[in-house]
């Protein structure tokens, strides 16, 4: 399935892979190498009017055939991710730059869980009914919203792909999907599994290309009711713009800058370990990433050493070799976005207690884009650094005297997605949970996920929540009707 060398991606329009009606494309890089290894059609507004007419004329077959046959077939589809993890998880780290072991054991089972959790929620999903006393019955009729926009990032490029897509199919929308350009590869070969599991032509269609072009068409295109998009706060503040005037239904998932609380009686080992996991799986590059630690002042300087120690443990290089725990970065701008902040961070007077450069692991990843894990102290919770999402390897580490201080200082940027606080008090936790800005709080642990449960964020995070019947909710229109008895 998977095919070596410069390989043209194509778009997945009404069931048929075509060409981008320009003819162009773009190159794709492969990010541990630093150079192109296929091509990814630059799609333009021409191809999302072929997508939308293509989903329009899907809808109606779609969005009535029985809740058991949607189930099937996209269980099918996620019986056939199982079946093809070891292309796909390729595909996702050459694209990506993250571990091979990474993608493997992450990324493409948890594609597989949303599509057959979404599947399945389709047989399940049921709607409300209020007695109004002895005098009428309300009940809410839930119908699919019609052809949606989901927009997906790079980061996690299959796993939130059909974490946008798999509801709207299950609730019976049609879709108009675009995958991020720096990441098409699984995209384009999960249209292919869509094929292979009997989707009907148009219910899902791809179109490739840049955001500012392909993405703003979706965004702009008023056959489209609603848009599910995940990606960073400033795409998201302008994909809000543009769909408010047009009263389109939003679903946005933006940046974090999350805070890791750790209290002084918390399981350290534990603590240590998972922090690790939190601040650097991925390369950093997940919006849910603990990337500012605050640690009681009493437990500080031994927390401090022991992260330190581990840090400096984790092997960064080829995302192919079984050992990196630290692959590349996604692209050569956010490389250099990543060391812009490590430099920023240097000139606010903080300490850089490991990492701090770039890494040049030779043979084939001699010209690709990465970074050392880096923790840095020393930084006040108000300066760029510990404000601004980085999105890398990156992580300060700042003592607190107090709960309370601990508090101000986790609720002090201007995002509110997660939040993790280590503490064996019960009590604390849960008082502590219930103080943090954020969509989604875990107590000793991180990235723990139940597909049921809302998922989003406060503040400039994001609006809406996914997850479970809230995301089956999003892709369907309300009707209330009021018999009168
Ligand atoms: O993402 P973009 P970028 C953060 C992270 C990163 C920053 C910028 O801090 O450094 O965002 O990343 C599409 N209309 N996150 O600029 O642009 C784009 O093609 C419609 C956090 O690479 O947000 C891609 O498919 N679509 C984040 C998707 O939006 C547009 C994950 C996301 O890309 C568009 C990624 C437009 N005008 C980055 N412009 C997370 N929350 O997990 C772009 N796109």
């Amino acid at each position: 399935m998977f095919v070596t060398g410069m390989q043209k991606i194509l778009n997945y329009i009404g069931g048929q892979h075509t060409e981008p009606l320009t003819g162009r494309y773009l190159q794709n890089i492969n990010p541990a190498e630093g150079k192109p290894y296929s091509l990814v059609p630059d799609s333009d507004a021409t191809d999302v009017q072929q997508a939308v007419e293509a989903a329009q004329q899907a809808f109606n077959a779609w969005a009535t055939m029985p809740p058991e046959k949607r189930c099937a077939i996209l269980l099918r589809i996620a019986d056939l991710i199982d079946r093809n993890t070891e292309q796909l998880a390729l595909a996702e780290s050459t694209d990506q730059g993250k571990p091979l072991k990474l993608a493997r054991a992450v990324d493409i089972p948890r594609a597989s869980l949303n599509m057959r959790f979404f599947a399945t929620a389709a047989i399940h999903f049921a709607s409300e009914a209020h007695i109004t006393g002895s005098e009428a019955v309300n009940y809410t009729l839930r119908t699919p919203v019609g052809v949606v926009g989901c927009i997906s990032p790079w980061n996690l490029p299959l796993y939130l792909f059909t974490w946008k897509i798999a509801p709207a199919l299950a609730a019976g929308c049609t879709v108009v999907a675009k995958p991020s350009e720096l990441t098409p590869m699984t995209a384009y070969l999960f249209s292919k599994l869509c094929t292979e599991a009997g989707l009907p032509h148009g219910v899902l269609n791809i179109v490739h290309g840049l955001g500012p072009k392909a993405g703003q068409a979706i965004v702009e295109h008023p056959g489209i009711p609603a848009i599910s998009f995940t990606g960073g706060t400033a795409t998201g503040k302008k994909i809000a713009a543009t769909a408010a005037p047009m009263f389109k239904k939003l679903s946005l998932e933006l940046g974090g800058k999350n805070p890791n609380i750790v209290f002084a009686d918390c399981d350290f080992d534990l603590a240590v370990r998972t922090s690790i996991q939190a601040a650097f799986s991925n390369q950093g590059e997940i919006c849910l990433c603990g990337s500012r630690i605050f640690v009681e002042r009493s437990l500080y300087q031994k927390f401090t050493d022991a992260f330190v120690q581990q840090t400096r443990g984790l092997t960064v290089g080829d995302p192919l070799d079984e050992q990196t725990r630290i692959g590349a970065l996604v692209s050569e701008a956010h490389l250099n976005k990543v060391l812009g902040y490590i430099d920023l961070a240097r000139q606010e007077g903080g300490t850089i207690l490991t990492g701090g450069k770039q890494v040049r692991p030779g043979g084939r990843c001699a010209h690709g884009y990465f970074v050392e894990p880096t923790v840095i102290s020393g930084l006040s919770e108000t300066c760029r650094t510990n404000q601004e999402e980085i999105f890398g390897p990156v992580v300060t580490i700042i003592p607190f005297d107090s709960e309370e201080e601990a508090l101000h200082m986790a609720n002090s940027t201007p995002y509110g997605l997660s939040a993790t606080v280590w503490t064996t008090n019960l009590t604390r936790a849960h008082r502590v949970a219930a103080q943090i800005h954020s969509g989604i709080i875990w107590i000793n642990c991180w990235l723990f996920r139940d597909l049921r449960t809302p998922f989003g964020g406060m503040k400039q995070s994001g609006v809406g929540r996914e997850g479970g019947w809230e995301a089956l909710r999003f892709f369907t229109e309300a009707r209330n009707v009021c018999v009168k008895l």
